[in-house]
């Protein structure tokens, strides 16, 4: 194990004796969510792995180190922070790494650190994708050639529909990354659960899922794979509400000239503004069923082991 890790007790116990543990994202809490329901909803998502009889192991930078499971004051820390701390991908974690600084992580940052321990699910809200206006300013996410080369399962609620999902689905396919539906035949938008777009492969239970997913790694396939588990029912927002926001959102975002990482923060607030808290609430719920459905895919990934 790297010695640049610090792994929290409890989570390096249940490595060390194959439990399923499953990484959670800090992003999603600083610059996805304001305060407090982001330190509300990052404690919902380790209840929820619990529940689910899993270990959940929150991934951020910490005065410099690779934490993997945080305490409450460290959530605390990153809720309470906000957009004033640094969102981390690929490219930016050795700096702040020798920097001694604080980072949220991305899907991206965080399937790197998760690898690093061992870790192979990881659930979150929504994954980062092609961007609708991507041919003019190729903004494509990180977190899809993350999802090319390391391995791990992320279970997301599709991508967010700010995006182009059928680019999206373009790039995953090109870079051999596979996308199953839970109990869904189609690829989920984020805030509804339907987006007109097939997935790969479709799985009702999470033991067949298992199999497949130790398949692949035990053909030395590498590379991640995408279990997108639509937003529960109660919660899935009407299409055209959504996309009316969305739409507005954009136009908005254009108008002030906000660009590269911090467009997909800005667009998440705006939403949320412009449906009166609404997409919020859908977020919270859809992030909360993407961490029991996680924990329950380790739990049999780590019965197929023992
Ligand atoms: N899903 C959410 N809220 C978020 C994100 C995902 O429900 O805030 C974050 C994730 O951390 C994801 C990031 O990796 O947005 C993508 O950012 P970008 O488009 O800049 O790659
Ligand atoms: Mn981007």
């Amino acid at each position: 194990m790297s010695p640049l890790l610090h792994i929290s007790p409890e989570v390096a116990a249940a490595l060390q004796s194959g439990m399923p543990v499953v990484a959670l994202e800090s992003t999603i809490i600083s610059h996805g969510m304001p305060y407090p329901q982001n330190f509300a909803t990052a404690q919902a998502l380790e209840q929820a792995v619990r529940d689910h009889g899993a270990v959940p192991a929150t991934i951020a930078v910490m005065d410099g180190r690779l934490k993997v499971g945080l305490s409450t004051a460290e959530t605390d820390r990153l809720a309470r922070g906000g957009q004033a701390v640094a969102k981390l991908s690929r490219r930016d974690l050795p700096f702040v790494l020798t920097q001694g600084a604080d980072g949220a992580t991305t899907v991206a940052a965080t399937m790197i650190i998760a690898a690093m321990a061992g870790i192979r699910f990881f659930a979150t809200g929504g994954i980062g994708g092609v961007h609708r206006d991507a041919p003019t300013t190729l903004d494509i996410s990180a977190d899809l050639q993350e999802l090319a080369r390391t391995d791990v399962a992320v279970v997301c609620a599709g991508a967010k529909a700010i995006l182009d999902l059928g680019l999206t689905l373009e790039y995953l396919e090109t870079h051999g990354v596979p996308v199953i539906g839970y109990q869904t035949d189609e690829f989920p938008a984020f805030y509804s659960r339907h987006s007109g777009l097939p997935v790969d492969y479709r799985y009702d239970t999470p033991e067949p899922l298992a199999r497949a997913l130790k398949a692949k790694w035990d053909m030395g396939l590498h590379g991640g794979v995408v279990i997108a588990n639509p937003i529960p029912e109660a919660y899935d927002m009407p299409a055209d509400i959504i996309e009316t926001a969305i739409r507005q959102a954009l136009a908005d975002a254009s108008a002030q000239g906000i660009k590269g990482k911090k467009i997909t923060p800005f667009l998440l607030a705006r939403i949320e503004q412009l449906t009166g808290g609404d997409s919020l609430a859908a977020n919270i719920q859809l992030a909360v069923n993407n961490a029991a459905l996680a924990a329950q895919v380790a739990e049999a990934y780590a019965g197929l082991r023992g």
